[in-house]
């Protein structure tokens, strides 16, 4: 797919790349990888070594180490899409106040569809949208079920965006996040050296901040992007690095959030005399990551990238900017970047990187800091080098199943039971379930992982939706455009055919519902379907594959999965082999308190050997 090529170039050319480091690491940590070392104190730092020394200095075990570490991952996971998600909110906010006019209030119908929700009624937009700002940030400083649990006291998002019959669990389990940044910090206190030593109720602790992550970062963060951006409909584009363009200046706008990547491509377009200028036929903005399919489900952009690859972008020689906000952005970047004539820019003030140029970008100036990203590459691209090769591979890709737009594609079918369409397929049985692939990509696991798992799924009928890396990989194989209907079974491609032939446009069988954060639509996906049926989540042959996690944020999104009831197939094993007890636990007795487990499984044949039993057990009708 051209990578090969270009770790070869990057090779010729004393590059040093992930991969490399990742060799140079190894063998990787045997503590770090089994969970069983802490540094939550310094008597330590301690190892849990069987048979010689079993508890750290101040007696904690490896349950417990393990499980407070699993809960310091899931609040640093979920406190990074809660930022993302307060980050919306108050750029919302800014709009809504008309100060500036750099962006406005796209998706009318979406901001009143979930301010109903809220219990807000007004005639003015703006005022509407204040007002459900003011309600999601109630979700970071609630405090009054501090003093008397009462009934309600838990995330607005949540109330109004999360099953009922989960709800009620959640209840029982006494898991109901009171507000986000309060979860979080409560977590680190919870899981200093002195504190909670119950392994099990640690672990409750990682479903809640689940909760957490799914509520007060990914739903809050996806519901405010469609109300500023709108709600994605699909969209046709192209992905792989064969989208780079040598006779163009090439922008690639890499991260998480979208308001950077949106305004650059609308200022590309203004901008494209001064690029011809200098001799560019244009400006080419494309995206990486998870900035990459906000951009492609919305503005039809290409993405080029995923994790792993974000390094071998530069190395084509022809990538001008690469500007970043915030989350997945490797420090590499600025090293690989001074070897060519790549400007790297960062844009939020907590994220720096030495070396790289800084343009802080706020919503209230975006004009200007587009302006002046875009002429640093106009710049740059007077400066290339003559170390150039674009890998020729090219893809086509449609995306933007969002789930207002999935139903709109089921309405054709069945105007007032959407959900009805898919259900009666999985009733017949032509199709045998859903599986959500989502996560990232990671150095130590063969990437083609995600592609395999995913052909797999299709040949046995499963329709695949998801989010993330995992949809760049998916893309770059062509599993997200018509030609891979030959990877399907027959009943998944007459589901197909069907909802083609009802809406007359081409339906892939791979859906890209968006990037990370758009997890929380699997979830409103998801649940959805469980109201409708009015049955629990964890009865319905509805799966998660994340089968090359990396990130913290993919493990709390695995806990907000787990929370819901589903399992969750995580590769390469999470840190818990360090206790044969907490091992047992989330792999198989987790399904008695919440309903989901986690799957395991380091190779395509045997993650799908789980996921099939796990689908095969849940037949509905
Ligand atoms: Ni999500 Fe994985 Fe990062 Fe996006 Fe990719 S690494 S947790 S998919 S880019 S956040
Ligand atoms: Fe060691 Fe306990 Fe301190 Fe952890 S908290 S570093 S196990 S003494």
């Amino acid at each position: 797919m051209g990578d090969l090529e270009l770790i070869e170039k990057a090779k010729k050319e004393g590059i040093e790349l992930v991969f490399d480091r990742y060799n140079k690491q190894k063998p990787l940590c045997n503590f770090g990888l089994n969970g069983t070392c802490c540094k939550n104190c310094h008597q330590g730092p301690c190892r849990i070594i069987p048979g010689k020394s079993e508890r750290g200095i101040c007696g904690v075990n490896a349950e417990t180490i393990i499980a407070r570490n699993l809960v310091r991952i899931c609040a640093s996971g979920a406190s990074s899409h809660a930022d993302h998600a307060r980050e919306m909110l108050i750029a919302l906010y800014k709009i809504a106040e008309k100060k500036h006019n750099h962006y406005s209030i796209k998706d009318e119908k979406k901001l009143i569809f979930l301010a109903k929700k809220l219990g807000i009624n007004n005639r003015n937009k703006e005022i509407i949208a204040k007002r459900l700002v003011e309600e999601g940030l109630e979700d970071f400083r609630r405090q009054e079920g501090l003093y008397h649990k009462k009934e309600g006291d838990y995330l607005n998002w949540l109330k109004i965006r999360a099953n009922k019959r989960l709800i009620k669990k959640w209840q029982r389990l006494n898991i109901l996040p009171i507000n986000s940044d309060l979860e979080t910090s409560h977590a680190l206190h919870q899981t200093t050296m002195g504190n909670d030593a119950d392994p099990i109720h640690l672990l409750l602790t990682v479903l809640k901040l689940g909760l957490v992550d799914g509520y007060s970062g990914l739903v809050l963060g996806s519901d405010i992007s469609d109300i500023v951006f709108g709600v994605p409909h699909l969209v046709k584009s192209t992905t792989n690095f064969g989208s780079l363009r040598e006779d163009s200046i090439n922008i690639i706008v890499h991260g998480h959030i979208p308001f950077i990547g949106s305004k650059i491509v609308e200022w590309s377009k203004k901008l494209e005399k001064e690029a011809n200028g200098v001799g560019a036929k244009g400006i080419n903005v494309v995206g990486m990551c998870c900035t990459g399919s906000e951009l492609l489900m919305r503005q039809g952009v290409p993405f080029i990238g995923h994790l792993v690859q974000q390094e071998l972008a530069i190395v084509t020689g022809v990538a001008d900017v690469v500007v970043v906000d915030i989350q997945c952005i490797y420090p590499s970047l600025q090293d690989i970047a001074s070897c060519y004539h790549t400007k790297l820019i960062t844009t939020v003030d907590f994220v720096r990187i030495p070396g790289a140029m800084h343009i802080p970008f706020k919503v209230e100036d975006a004009d200007i800091s587009s302006k002046l990203i875009i002429r640093e590459a106009i710049k740059a691209y007077t400066k290339r080098g003559t170390k150039i090769f674009i890998p020729k591979e090219k893809n086509d890709v449609i995306a933007g199943f969002s789930v207002e737009s999935i139903k709109d594609l089921f309405s054709k079918i069945n105007k007032n039971n959407q959900w009805q369409v898919l259900v009666d397929y999985l009733k017949k049985g032509k199709l045998k379930g859903v599986v959500a692939m989502v996560g990232c990509t990671n150095p130590k696991v063969d990437n083609s992982i995600h592609e395999e798992i995913t052909k797999l799924l299709l040949k046995n009928n499963i329709l695949v939706i998801g989010t993330g890396c995992w949809s760049h990989v998916a893309a770059q194989n062509g599993l997200m455009n018509m030609s891979a209907l030959k990877y399907c079974g027959d009943g998944l491609r007459e589901f197909l055919g069907l909802l083609k032939e009802k809406n007359r446009v081409d339906i892939p069988p791979c859906w890209h519902m968006g990037s990370c954060v758009d997890c929380g639509r699997i979830g409103v996906f998801f649940s959805e379907i469980s109201e409708y049926l009015n049955k629990d989540l964890s009865s319905l042959p509805f799966v998660v594959s994340s089968p090359a996690f990396a990130t913290e944020k993919a493990f709390s999104i695995a806990s907000y999965f787990l929370a819901m009831g589903l399992n969750v197939h995580i590769n390469p094993v999470p840190p818990i082999y360090g206790s044969p007890k907490i091992s047992k636990f989330l792999t198989q007795d987790l399904e008695k308190v919440i309903g989901g487990r986690i799957l395991l499984g380091d190779n395509a044949k045997k993650a799908v050997n789980e996921i099939l039993k796990i689908i095969h057990s849940k037949k509905l009708g």
